[in-house]
């Protein structure tokens, strides 16, 4: 395994859209000694240790594009329980393949398994029976890069496993945070996807655009979540796939537009780690569209008296997300005309 990790992760000009693959060149930089928990390290001594790994340049291209791909932080050692606790979980393809019956119909125990769902798309929900697992959630690089990025130690995080499908351009906000996401990075979500396989072209890869191209044209205050190939084609020009090597991280911003992309293999999967915040629902959408501006409050939505609605902007493109919701309390119109989205 150690050996395709090579190979593959040298020189395929994906890595960060950049063309210069800089994280394989140099991965032996992340393959440093594990934490496990309860063995004389406190964590936070782990996260200082992991955040000298942390690279300017990474940061830097975060900052820039919404994204950064790091290649393989996880360790051979730490790849070889991850393995372990996924196949608690997942049965290989070729067990799939062998045992079409037994695993034709299998789900995870997650609530967004989405109906008809077969292996090809199940979810699991932290937390786990594996300690490797539960310890990749908690992963002190992971941690040490989102405080970097977020400039505070307060984060939560949540996650699951989740398989292939073909999806639009969309940012990740509206399932995550119950308003927009700010260009300010004072009030932030910082979702990650961890690939546990190695990612091929017809293994699913994740696209993602970088912010240089959406920024600009203000896509992420139109209040419309997918952006679909027919309607944005120039985003699909742009779009770049994340092929990585087992053990990498695309680490992205709920502003960064990206998708799950079709398994195009006749055979093989792709394991992924998916963490990030899943506070909103349907019913929440309902309950705050119909909700006292006080009772929004209490379930963390910004008071009308919140700096959060002093950005320019903001308070247009809230409206524009809830067209039910009266804006007029915090400073905005009454509710937009209704709208299908
Ligand atoms: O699976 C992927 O690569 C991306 C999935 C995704 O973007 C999502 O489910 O929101
Ligand atoms: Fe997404």
């Amino acid at each position: 395994m150690t050996t395709s990790h090579l190979t593959n992760g040298n020189g395929n000009g994906n890595v960060n859209g950049n063309g210069h693959g800089h994280a394989a060149k140099d991965s032996s930089r992340y393959w440093i000694k594990p934490y496990v928990p309860n063995q004389g390290e406190s964590f936070e001594d782990a996260k200082a240790r992991f955040a000298t790994l942390i690279r300017d340049e990474d940061v830097a291209h975060w900052h820039e594009h919404g994204y950064v791909i790091i290649e393989r932080f996880l360790s051979p050692e730490e790849m070889e329980g991850i393995n372990e606790g996924v196949h608690q979980h997942m049965p290989t393809s070729d067990e799939i393949a062998r045992r079409e019956l037994v695993f034709g119909g299998l789900m995870g125990t997650s609530s967004r398994n989405m109906k008809g769902s077969s292996a090809a798309a199940v979810r699991y929900d932290f937390p786990y029976d594996s300690d490797a697992l539960n310890n990749l959630a908690m992963h002190p690089f992971l941690l040490a890069f989102a405080e970097r990025l977020a400039e505070t130690d307060d984060l939560a995080l949540s996650l699951g496993h989740l398989g292939e499908y073909d999806q639009a351009l969309h940012s990740d906000y509206s399932n995550n945070s119950l308003v927009i996401p700010q260009e300010s990075k004072r009030w932030i979500d910082i979702p990650m996807i961890v690939y546990l396989t190695d990612v091929t072209p017809d293994l699913g890869p994740t696209y993602v655009v970088s912010q240089t191209h959406t920024e600009p044209r203000k896509l992420m205050e139109d209040g419309f979540r997918h952006h679909t190939r027919q309607d944005f084609p120039e985003l699909y020009d742009v779009e770049v796939p994340a092929l990585v090597p087992a053990g990498s991280v695309i680490i992205y911003s709920m502003r960064t537009f990206h998708r799950g992309s079709a398994m195009t293999a006749d055979r093989g999967h792709r394991f992924v780690q998916f963490t990030g915040y899943h506070t909103a629902n349907p019913e929440m959408d309902r309950f705050l569209v119909n909700a006292d501006p006080r009772q929004r409050q209490i379930v963390g939505f910004p008071g009308v008296e919140h700096d959060y609605w002093k950005e320019r902007g903001v308070v247009e493109a809230v409206g524009k997300r809830y067209p039910q919701m009266d804006m007029r309390p915090y400073g905005g119109g009454p509710p937009l005309a209704s709208r299908a989205d």
